[in-house]
This record gives structure tokens, C-alpha cells and sequence, in this order.
């Protein structure tokens, strides 16, 4: 494609089309990059540009781009039936033979699941279901929810909501009664003078605290990302999720693994709760669910929720139009099969994975690099004008946003989250592309560290 078909497009895209959180009087003035291409872990822009996905799309295309059996799969359910709703005692084949999948690749208790079209809604439908589920043994009084600050949960009112981004709580006026906000595991910003261990520790006491401060009588659930992924890739010390584990098991509250960028593989598990060893109620999916070739979540009931809804019965009034379409399911279940034969999980656990860490986190030696951490094919690096003290940058975010810059001039789709790059590259990514991918990555530092010098930031 030419120029002046992008120039017509971007005009267009400015003239009619309201981005999510973006700001659209400037975004033109930017002007969007059109991706008109895309091959594993490769898309192309409308000049004909290539770049390396190292944030697999919005962090969901999981078995990487342009997959032709998807397309079957998804074209053959469109000649079956192209939709039928679930509600009034009907039912679909593809969404029957998903939630049998489902069950069987995730922990043992999981047996049952409520489709919704994305993580937002998944988030939604668990927020109703915690709440449900007490009001239904005749406790209503346990009605308050347990969040974390700057933790990513969706863009609904109870997603938002339940989030912890002042940014988001400020429009619209939220979060709605009954949520509150506990602090994050995020030590190389917050743990101050504590060790990373004594920091996980007490990050995770601060669950203890606020359950006591508000009664444990009053409290339905707790939700949280297993890594926070929209809050910049936030990798918990390892003594958070166990001490988070005991405080839980100790008191009568639910808990919601949010799996919606962890689950399906990420960490080199089914399930991030699985890699961390945490025994969530309920689980939040999406994005990975159907690697994002069209929308589907489910939220996975564990038994301890479903014995409740199924043993006593009456009608959960939750749903959607579109939950469980049958196209949906069926591209969710082709792209689930890809994963299990292709050994995309036990690839990530065991090969691209470890391969990956190893070469990410030889970036801390770069001068701008506070830290390199990564697990399964999830990684950060906060930069920093001061290594030792773990400094920040004067004006949050000004830094990432140079480096994401240079990244996509580079060639490389790596997000910037305030003064953190972050990186999450499709399962299927070659050592090859691994390689190419961190050489870009330490290119763009060099070019970061240039333009702060010319800027006089360092
Ligand atoms: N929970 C988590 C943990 C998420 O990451 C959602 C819920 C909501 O999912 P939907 O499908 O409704 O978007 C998400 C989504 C970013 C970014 O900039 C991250 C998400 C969505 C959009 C942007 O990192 N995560």
C-alpha cells in the first residue's frame, strides 16, 4: 500500500473514530499507525513497515497472528449455525464442547464456566456472582470487595471500579460503593528500604489489615492479577502470594484469580494462580481464551462457588446477549487444541520461556535499567536516572513514552506503562525472534539514553 492511501485512511480514522483511552484531538495530530498485515509474531503497517508484536497485540494473541486454522474453524461454525443465544433452556455445540475443555485443562475443582465476551465483563459477572453467592446463604451483609491500588481490572463501572487507576476512578464518578484498595506488590517502587522479601510480606498483610479493619463479616472476595499486567508488569516478591495464600485460607472470604492476561499459557501454566501456588473460587478469562481471533471470556466457577449455585438453586438473573456464541467458542476452542499440540505451555515452562529470562534480564546492565525481570514470556524494566536509589524520573511517564517511541521506530511493539517498559511476545515466538526482539529492545535504550542527554535528562 502507498501513502496517500494512508493519509486518506488516517484522515478518515480522524474524522469518525473515537479510540479507547486515547486522547482524540491529539491523536491525529500523532497520527495512528494503520496495521494492515499480520504473520506470527510480525505485523505490518499500511506503508508497508514491519515490526515485531512484543506485546502480543493488547497481550491475547497467544498462538501469534494470521493462523489459517482458526479461519477454518470459525468459517465451518458460520455455515453450522452462526448464532443462537443460551438463554431459555438452549444450548450450542461449540459452547458445550468449550466449557468440557475448559474444565478438563484447569485446576482441580474447576468444572464449570459462564461465558462473557471479554475480561471487563468476566469481571463483572464474578463481582455479581462473589456477592450472590453470600446473599444466597442469607449473609448479604458480606457484600465488600477487596481490590489492589493500581491494579488492572477492566473498563466497565465494577471493572474500573474494582481497578486501582485514579486516572479511571476520576471520570465517571468512581468506585461504586463497597471496594477497597490495599497496596500492590510492587517493590522496586514502593518497598522503600525493606528487602524484596520483607516488602511481599508486608504487602500481603495489608489484606490481613484491611479484612480486620472492615470486619471479615462484611467481606464477599478479594481480586487480583496473579502479575499485574496493565499496571506495568508488576512480578510479585516470592513470599506475597504465599502469605496472601495463608491469610485467605484463614478467613471466609472468596478469592478471584483476574487470569485474563495470565491465564491460557503466559507463565508457562494453564493458569497464573498455578504457577504461584494460590487456590482462587472463581477465575476471570479472556484475551488468551480464543488468542484474540474474535471476542469470548469465561469466568471458571471452582466448586466452592458452584456447590452453592447448583445446590441451591434459583435463577442467577446474569448474562449476555452474545455469551457463549457459538463462532466465538468455536475459534476459543481451535486456538485452546493449538495450544495443547503445539505444547505451547510446556514451551513457554520449559524452553522459549527460560530462554527468553535469560536474555531480558541481561538488559539490567544498561544504565537507564532500574531492574530486567521476567517470567514465563511476561517482562519489565523500569527505567531510571538513578540505578542504586531506585529513582524516578521527574515527570512520570515522559521517559517511557521516549523509549516506546524509539521502539516502534526500531521495529518493535514494546509498551511503555508510565516509566516502564513492558513486554509480552506471542507463545510461539522463535529463539531467532527472541533474539531479534532484545537486540531492538537494547537499541532503543541507546537511542532513550541519546535523546535524554540531547534533552539534558541525564
Ligand atoms: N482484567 C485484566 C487483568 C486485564 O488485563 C481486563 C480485565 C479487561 O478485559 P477487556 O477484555 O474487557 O479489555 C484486562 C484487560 C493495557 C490494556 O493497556 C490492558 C487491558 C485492556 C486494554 C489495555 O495494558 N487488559
Amino acid at each position: 500500500m502507498n501513502r496517500p492511501i494512508t493519509e486518506e485512511l488516517r484522515a478518515l480514522d480522524a474524522a469518525h473514530h473515537m479510540h479507547p483511552f486515547s486522547d482524540n484531538r491529539q491523536l491525529p495530530k500523532d497520527g495512528v499507525r494503520i496495521i494492515t498485515q499480520a504473520k506470527g509474531v510480525m505485523i505490518w503497517d499500511s506503508d508497508g513497515n514491519r515490526y515485531i508484536d512484543g506485546m502480543s497485540s493488547l497481550w491475547n494473541v497467544n498462538i501469534g497472528h494470521g493462523r489459517p486454522e482458526i479461519a477454518e474453524a470459525v468459517a465451518a461454525q458460520f455455515r453450522e449455525v452462526e448464532f443462537f443465544n443460551l438463554f431459555y433452556k438452549t444450548s450450542n455445540v461449540p459452547a458445550i464442547r468449550l466449557a468440557e475443555k475448559l474444565a478438563a485443562i484447569a485446576p482441580e475443582g474447576f468444572e464449570h464456566v459462564m461465558f462473557t465476551n471479554g475480561g471487563s465483563e468476566s469481571i463483572d459477572t464474578a463481582f455479581r456472582m462473589v456477592r450472590t453467592y453470600w446473599a444466597m446463604q442469607g449473609r448479604p451483609e458480606k457484600f465488600h470487595v477487596i481490590a489492589r491500588r493500581n491494579a488492572y481490572h477492566g473498563s466497565t463501572v465494577a471493572g474500573a471500579s474494582l481497578g486501582g487507576m485514579t486516572p479511571m476512578h476520576e471520570q465517571g464518578g468512581l468506585p461504586i460503593p463497597g471496594i477497597s484498595h490495599i497496596a500492590q506488590p510492587y517493590w522496586w517502587g514502593e518497598g522503600g528500604d525493606m528487602s524484596p522479601d520483607e516488602f511481599g510480606i508486608w504487602a500481603a498483610r495489608e489484606l490481613a489489615r484491611e479484612i480486620d479493619r472492615l470486619g471479615e463479616n462484611r467481606i464477599a472476595a478479594f481480586f487480583a492479577e496473579p502479575i499485574q499486567g496493565a499496571g506495568g508488569v508488576i512480578i510479585p516478591p516470592r513470599t506475597y502470594w504465599p502469605e496472601v495464600q495463608r491469610i485467605l485460607s484463614e478467613r471466609e472470604i472468596l478469592f478471584v484469580s483476574d487470569e485474563v492476561i495470565c491465564g491460557y499459557g503466559r507463565l508457562g501454566t494453564w493458569f497464573g494462580c498455578e504457577f504461584f501456588g494460590t487456590k482462587p473460587d472463581l477465575m476471570t478469562t479472556a484475551k488468551g481464551l480464543s488468542s484474540g481471533y474474535l471476542p469470548i471470556g469465561a469466568v471458571l466457577v471452582g466448586k466452592r462457588v458452584a456447590d452453592v449455585f447448583y445446590g441451591l438453586g434459583g435463577e442467577f438473573n446474569h448474562g449476555f446477549t452474545y455469551s457463549g456464541h457459538p463462532v466465538c467458542c468455536a475459534a476459543a476452542l481451535k486456538n485452546i487444541e493449538i495450544i495443547e499440540s503445539e505444547r505451547l505451555v510446556e514451551r513457554v515452562r520449559d524452553h522459549i520461556g527460560p530462554y527468553m529470562k535469560q536474555k531480558w534480564t541481561a538488559l539490567a546492565d544498561h544504565p537507564l535499567v532500574g531492574e530486567a525481570e521476567m517470567e514465563g514470556l511476561i517482562g519489565a524494566i523500569p527505567l531510571t536516572p538513578d540505578k542504586a536509589a531506585r529513582g524516578k524520573w521527574a515527570e512520570v511517564g515522559e521517559v517511557g513514552t521516549i523509549c516506546r517511541n524509539h521502539s516502534f521506530q526500531n521495529g518493535l511493539v514494546m509498551r511503555a506503562v508510565g516509566d516502564r517498559m513492558v513486554i509480552a511476545p506471542p507463545l510461539t515466538i522463535t529463539e531467532a525472534e527472541v533474539d531479534e526482539l532484545v537486540d531492538i529492545a537494547r537499541r532503543t535504550l541507546d537511542d532513550t539514553a541519546r535523546t535524554l542527554k540531547d534533552k539534558g535528562l541525564i
